[in-house]
C-alpha cells in the first residue's frame, strides 16, 4: 500500500491564489511521482512562516487529527529549516518533508549515471548536513561522551565528526565528478571534430514534452513518463532522416520551482549541452495553466546557467490538450505551437530546426590533387557535394556545409 500523505503550505500576503494553487498542484504531482497517495490538503494564510514550526499552533493541531485520522506523513510546499522541520515532525507525530526534499527525493530515485547519481548525492548531503546538525543539537550532551570512545581525536563531538564525513564525501564525489566532466569534454571536443557543430538542445520545464519530441525527432527510445524529472541525463541522437548539416539533438533535465539549489549547480555540467547547442529548443506544455510561471522560471534558470545568449525557439507543445494558439502566436512572436503526437507538427519542427541550421551554411570550391583523393569520404561525409568536376591535376569539388567544417577541409588540403 502506498504511503498516504497530506499536503500542507502556508500562503503568504504576496502570493495569488492562482499562483498558490497551481504550486500545490505541482506539489501533489510530485508526490504522485514518489508514490504516495495524496489523501488532503491544508492551507492557511499567515503574514509570515511560524519561525518555530512553520504553521501557527492551531493549525498544527487541526493538521495533527487530520494526521492521526488518515495520513502516514506531511508534504510542505515550501523549504523549511531543520529546526523547523523538527519542531513540526514533533507537533504532528509523523515525518514532514519540505518541498526541496520532495525534489531531491525524486532526483535520488530516478537518477541512473554514474555522474547524475553523484551529483544528486552532492546535493543531499549539502541538504542533510544543517540537518544532522540540528539533530546533534537536540540529541544533547551526551552525543559528545560518545565521541570519546575508541580513541577518537579529542574533544570531537559526533557531530563535527559527521560534518567532516559529509564534507570529505563530497569532496571525493566532486573529484570524481570532475574526472566525468574531463572526459566528457573530451569526448564532446571528438564528436565536434567527427560530426560538425550542429547542435540542438531541448530544454523547458519538467513534464513539457521534451523527451516525447526527442524521440519524434530522431526516432530514439528516449524515456517518456508522465513522472516529473523523468529524465535526468543528457542524451544526445541526431535529427532523422539525416541531412546536411547533421544536426545532433540533445534532451536534457526538467526544471521545476524553486529547483534546490544544490540541484541548479550540480546539473549544471548536465547542462552544459544546453550552453554548447547553437540552438536552444525552449519546450512549453501550453495545455498547462501555469504555462506561463513555467516558462520564467525556465528563462530564469537559463539566464541563471549562462546561456542567456544562446538563439532560442519557443516551441508550445501539447496543444491538442488545450491552449490558446492565436493568443500564444500574438504574445510570442517566432514561436511554434504543436502537439508531440501529430506527425505533421513534429516535421514543422524539425523543419524550422534544419532552416536554422541551414542559414549557417557557407559555400566554398575546394581543389583536391590526385595526391589526397583519400579526403575524399571526409569531404562527402562532412558537407553537401553540390558539383564535381576533374581537370588537369585533380577534381574540383563545391560544398557547401557548416563554416567550421568548410574551413578544416580547406586547413586539411592545404598542408
Ligand atoms: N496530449 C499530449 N501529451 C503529450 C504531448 N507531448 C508529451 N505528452 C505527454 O506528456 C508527458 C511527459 O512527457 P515527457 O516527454 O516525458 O516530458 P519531459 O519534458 O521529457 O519531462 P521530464 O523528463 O520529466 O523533464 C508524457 O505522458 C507524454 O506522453 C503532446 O503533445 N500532447
Ligand atoms: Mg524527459
Amino acid at each position: 500500500m502506498s504511503a498516504r500523505a497530506i499536503v500542507a503550505a502556508v500562503q503568504l500576503p504576496g502570493v495569488g491564489d492562482a499562483e498558490f494553487e497551481a504550486s500545490l498542484a505541482e506539489l501533489r504531482q510530485l508526490a504522485k511521482t514518489l508514490g504516495f497517495e495524496v489523501v488532503d490538503t491544508l492551507t492557511q494564510k499567515r503574514p509570515s512562516f511560524d519561525a518555530a514550526a512553520y504553521f501557527g499552533e492551531g493549525k498544527r493541531e487541526e493538521l495533527r487529527a487530520l494526521v492521526e485520522a488518515r495520513a502516514d506523513l506531511v508534504l510542505v510546499d515550501h523549504e523549511i529549516s531543520p529546526s523547523q522541520a523538527h519542531n513540526l515532525e514533533k507537533a504532528l507525530g509523523c515525518e514532514v518533508m519540505d518541498r526541496t526534499m520532495v525534489i531531491l527525493e525524486i532526483f535520488h530515485r530516478h537518477a541512473r549515471s554514474r555522474a547524475a547519481r553523484a551529483q544528486v548525492e552532492i546535493a543531499r548531503l549539502g541538504y542533510m548536513a544543517p540537518r544532522m546538525r540540528e539533530a546533534a543539537k537536540l540529541a544533547g550532551p551526551q552525543s559528545r561522551e560518545r565521541s570519546g570512545v575508541g580513541g577518537r581525536a579529542g574533544g570531537e563531538s559526533q557531530a563535527e565528526l559527521d560534518r567532516r564525513k559529509v564534507r570529505d564525501r563530497i569532496a571525493e564525489l566532486q573529484k570524481e565528478l570532475d574526472a566525468m566532466h574531463l572526459e566528457r569534454q573530451t569526448q564532446r571536443a571528438r564528436r565536434k571534430e567527427r560530426q560538425g557543430l550542429a547542435r540542438v538542445a531541448l530544454v523547458g520545464y519538467t513534464n513539457a514534452g521534451k523527451s516525447t519530441l526527442m524521440r519524434a525527432l530522431t526516432g530514439s527510445d528516449a524515456l517518456v513518463a508522465d513522472k516529473l524529472f523523468a529524465t535526468l541525463d543528457t542524451t544526445v541522437r541526431a535529427l532523422h532522416p539525416e541531412g546536411v548539416p547533421r544536426v545532433l539533438v540533445s534532451d536534457t533535465v526538467g526544471f521545476i520551482k524553486n529547483l534546490p539549489h544544490g540541484l541548479v549547480a550540480s546539473f549544471k555540467s548536465t547542462l552544459d549541452e544546453a550552453l554548447e547547442a547553437s540552438l536552444v529548443v525552449h519546450v512549453v506544455d501550453a495545455s498547462d495553466p501555469g504555462f506561463e510561471r513555467q516558462l520564467a522560471v525556465t528563462e530564469e534558470v537559463l539566464d541563471e546557467i549562462g546561456a542567456k545568449d544562446v538563439p532560442r525557439l519557443l516551441v508550445f507543445n501539447k496543444i491538442d490538450r488545450g491552449g490558446d494558439e492565436a493568443d500564444l502566436r500574438a504574445r510570442h512572436p517566432g514561436c511554434l505551437v504543436l502537439s508531440a503526437r501529430r506527425e505533421g507538427d513534429v516535421d514543422r519542427l524539425r523543419e524550422a530546426i534544419r532552416a536554422f541550421f541551414r542559414q549557417r551554411l557557407v559555400e566554398a570550391e575546394l581543389f583536391v590533387p590526385w595526391s589526397k583523393q583519400d579526403l575524399r569520404g571526409e569531404i562527402f561525409s562532412s558537407s553537401e557535394v553540390l558539383e564535381e568536376r576533374s581537370e588537369g591535376e585533380g577534381t574540383f569539388i563545391r560544398v557547401r556545409g557548416e563554416p567550421e567544417a568548410v574551413k578544416r577541409l580547406q586547413e586539411r588540403l592545404a598542408v
